[in-house]
């Protein structure tokens, strides 16, 4: 546990912030100085207004970029599968016109842990899949394509095909694991705001807390008209805000691995509760009630894309199969294919067909989008369900070379990555 405990530290502890308050955040731009004492390349990609750089060992590099957009972020570098092993910190810019009222916030970020376990690596697991299977212990769950069967230990909401490759020994929450597990203490009475981040990188995460209502209120930092749900399903990238008012006790906040084995699990106690924790095992009955649709989400009025048709639309194939562990878009792997090109000004219709039996939570940078219905929810990562098509709206405000990926870490790594490209 230990090891885990000291990688997470690693993965923060170099980084600095030079600003001191969000209002200067907002209004003159924000230094960030990344120092790489990993001893390697660290290649770092920032999820909405910067672009990538490469970070050589030993050197450091200063992003300087102007905040767009409040909300729950993240950031992480995407060299090889260096998100894999833990190297990501959340990115929280609070809103100064923020209407919600609560009385504690916490970030809690959820990852899949098997770096370092029985003598797992990403590595040795991504070679693993290229080779064609999981061997013991590399983590890998391995396999032609169709090994994990219907997968989803999932009741009711709808089936789930294949949702990972890789069966993970551990679930974190904050870097910790169940019989660590952190707590979030709110005033009795109160409301507790959750900002929950999956930085998982082959794991949809099911969250839930016992007994209790959840109140989604943004998703990807973005306000949505609140829902009142009971679970919401997370893939790897996104992030969702919730409301929870408890009743007076001490309840589990869960994330059941959509389709694995395990859970991870932190604590919602009350101010006047001296409960011990009680056994909760690794599902909630709450994980199988009112689930959050994101497709029915409603952007709040300051969050829409303004209402209008597209300009133009782009059809993205995601494509691939487990044999060979060979995934792309349109049939290539990144650098092989043509990028997508994009004229500033224009609204970019952006219509991804999942031609896999595989979940892809596709994320683009450097902006965001909104799903192609009018007033749907405002986000940059969206889930595409095995041989499915989602549309999502993009507004050419940001000129530069953008990823468009998969944010799954291994068919990230395998190419499935796509490059939006301005042109005059
Ligand atoms: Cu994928």
């Amino acid at each position: 546990m230990s090891r885990v405990a000291r990688r997470r530290k690693q993965s923060t502890g170099d980084d600095q912030r030079s600003t001191s308050s969000t209002s200067e955040v907002m209004s003159s731009g924000w230094d960030f100085s990344l120092a790489n004492s990993s001893g390697k390349l660290m290649k770092a990609w920032m999820m909405r207004a910067v672009a990538l750089r490469v970070v050589p060992a030993g050197e450091s590099f200063t992003y300087r970029f102007i905040v767009p957009d409040p909300g729950t972020c993240w950031f992480h570098p995407h060299m090889g599968l260096d998100l894999d092993r833990g190297m990501y910190a959340p990115l929280i810019v609070d809103d100064p016109a923020e209407p919600g009222r609560y009385d504690t916030e916490s970030v809690l970020i959820l990852d899949d842990w098997l770096d370092g376990i029985g003598g797992a690596s990403p590595q040795a697991t991504y070679d693993g899949l290229v080779a064609g299977g999981g061997s013991g212990g590399t983590g890998s769950m391995g396999g032609g394509m169709g090994d994990m069967g219907s997968g989803s230990s999932a009741g009711g909401m709808g089936s789930m095909n294949d949702t990972g490759d890789v069966m993970y020994p551990m679930h974190l929450i904050n870097g910790r694991p169940r019989a660590d597990a952190p707590t979030v203490v709110v005033p009795a009475g109160g409301r507790a705001r959750l900002r929950l981040i999956n930085a998982g990188s082959d794991t949809l995460y099911r969250v839930a807390v016992g007994g209790q209502t959840l109140t989604v209120t943004h998703l990807d930092g973005f306000p949505i008209d609140p829902q009142e749900v009971e679970s919401v399903l997370m893939s790897m990238g996104e992030r969702v805000d919730v409301l929870v008012e408890p009743v007076s006790g001490v309840w589990p906040i869960m994330a059941s691995p959509e389709g694995k084995d395990g859970a991870a699990l932190a604590w919602l106690r009350t101010s006047d509760s001296n409960a011990a924790t009680p056994d909760v095992g690794v599902r909630l009955p709450e994980h199988d009630r009112r689930i959050l649709d994101v497709f029915s989400a409603r952007a709040t009025e300051a969050a829409a894309l303004p209402s209008g048709s597209a300009d133009r639309t782009v059809d993205l194939a995601l494509t691939g199969a487990m044999a060979g562990y060979e995934w792309g878009i349109n049939g290539k792997a990144f650098g092989d294919g043509d990028p997508v090109e994009i004229r500033r000004g224009e609204r970019l219709r952006v219509r991804l067909r999942n031609n896999t039996m595989m979940v892809h939570p596709v994320h683009l940078h450097g902006h965001t989008f909104a799903l192609a219905t009018d007033g749907a929810a405002r986000k940059d990562t969206v889930l595409v369900q095995p041989m499915k098509t989602v549309s999502v709206d993009v507004l050419a405000d940001n000129p530069g070379e953008w990823m468009l990926h998969c944010h799954n870490t291994y068919h990230l790594e395998a190419g499935m990555a796509t490059q939006l490209s301005y042109v005059t």
